[in-house]
């Protein structure tokens, strides 16, 4: 099939908005696909990528990022930011089994590091605030 480059535009156009946080599809070598690419790479990175700091803000109650994307091998970090305390244990609330990982009871300013060995997606919240800190989530893959 052949596309006048006109088309070949809109498609480009239309394929970005659309697809907004999917793939951009494979463009051809026209000055389209370096447009898409500009407009689509950084939900794309966002997506299918790491994220670019392994790092966790523990900060008003709330787990930042609720996602973390990192690479098998990878230290993750977790700050404090509250005058709170915090703990981060691995899986949910009221669980019985042994978490895989649990952090000290971190006051303000306090960081913790777990290193991520293996690929999986981990579930954990804050064993101190159950109800508003959980169901965060580690990508390790
Ligand atoms: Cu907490």
């Amino acid at each position: 099939m052949r596309l006048a480059p006109a088309l070949v535009l809109a498609w480009a156009a239309i394929g970005c908005l659309d697809l907004g946080d999917a793939e951009a599809p494979p463009l051809g070598n026209s000055s389209a696909s370096n447009d898409a690419g500009q407009d689509a790479g950084a939900d794309a990175g966002v997506d299918a990528g790491f994220s670019a700091k392994p790092e966790v803000l523990l900060k008003a109650l709330l787990i930042d990022p609720s996602v973390l994307v990192v690479a098998a091998g990878t230290e993750v970090t977790f700050k404090n930011l509250d005058t709170v305390d915090h703990i981060v244990v691995e899986g949910i609330p009221g669980q019985t089994r042994q978490p895989l990982f649990e952090s000290p009871r971190l006051a303000y300013g306090d960081v913790w590091k777990y290193t991520f060995g293996t690929a999986g997606e981990f579930i954990y919240f804050c064993s101190t605030h159950p109800v508003a800190m959980r169901d965060a989530k580690i990508v390790v893959r």
